[in-house]
């Protein structure tokens, strides 16, 4: 259809950009990282979101190109950063089920962050668990062990809404899990929201994982969730995706 020939025109023109949207403490404010969100620059009306070209993210070559300019991007962006004494913490991309394929992900994806000289401690990579659905959870696990015995950070993305999460939490390091927005949005107000909330930040802490709400996008909600024992998040209210040259990391010290 017309959404595959546009992200193919997207890969084709290398047109892809990365956003960053910062990943906050709510107790203190203090920028912890960020999500690198991908964009692409439309020759003539100007930066796109991905729901143009999401049928890409599905298709395998696509998609895995799609990842390998995000990571391209993300790291000459962090790079630099470094360069002038930044401390940008931790900078999540969002994996494909496509990128899992090969079996060779997390080597190319060390390698390169070899090439741009980025320690591993600066960077995270996010899966979705209908990633382990799609590719096969033990292709999965495998690229994942290797990434942790990196120094990669592992996201769970989407936290709740897909299926085996707990078996998947038991069997595979994952570092940080991503309460899904649909849990957040009405967080202050329900009741059923409050609670999942609540159990995700237990699971976490048993599992000495690190929680992030997603979709943070009023005060009120920011209050539940340090109510609820939830630190970090991620939205509109705390900041807005945005691009590089936008994008202020703190400084070192
Ligand atoms: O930014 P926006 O809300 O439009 O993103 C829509 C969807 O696209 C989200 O589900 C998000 O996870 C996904 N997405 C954004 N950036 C990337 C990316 O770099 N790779 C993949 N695979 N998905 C992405
Ligand atoms: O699936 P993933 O979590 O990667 O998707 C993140 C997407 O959510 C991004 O494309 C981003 O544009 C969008 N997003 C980020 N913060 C908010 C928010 O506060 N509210 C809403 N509705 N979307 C958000
Ligand atoms: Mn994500
Ligand atoms: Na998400």
């Amino acid at each position: 259809g017309s959404m595959i020939r546009m992200a193919r025109q997207v890969v084709a023109d290398r047109l892809v950009t990365p956003f960053y949207q910062p990943r906050i403490d709510m107790r203190s404010g203090r920028v912890l990282g960020c999500e690198a969100l991908l964009r692409w620059h439309h020759p003539r009306l100007g930066v796109q979101l991905p729901g143009s070209i999401a049928a890409g993210f599905h298709h395998s070559d696509i998609a895995v190109a799609l990842t390998a300019q995000m990571l391209d991007g993300v790291l000459t962006d962090l790079r630099q950063w470094l360069a002038e004494g930044l401390d940008p913490g931790r900078v999540a991309i969002n994996a494909a089920a496509a990128d899992f394929a090969h079996g060779d992900f997390a080597d190319r994806v060390l390698r390169q962050l070899d090439s741009f000289a980025v320690p591993a401690e600066h960077f995270e990579i996010e899966v979705t668990e209908s990633v382990f659905l799609d590719r096969g959870a033990d292709e999965v696990a495998r690229a994942l062990r290797h990434f942790a015995r990196a120094g990669v950070r592992v996201a769970l993305d989407d936290f709740g809404t897909g299926f085996a999460s707990l078996t998947h939490l038991k069997q595979y390091p994952v570092d940080v899990l991503k309460i899904d927005r649909s849990f957040v949005s009405n967080v202050d107000q329900d009741a059923g929201d409050a609670a999942i909330v609540d159990a995700v930040v237990k699971l976490g802490g048993t599992f000495g994982m690190e929680v992030v709400a997603e979709g943070v996008e009023t005060e009120a909600q920011a209050q539940c969730l340090l109510e609820l024992g939830c630190v970090v998040g991620q939205g509109f209210h705390l900041g807005r995706p945005q691009p590089f040259s936008a994008f202020h990391p703190p400084k070192r010290g």
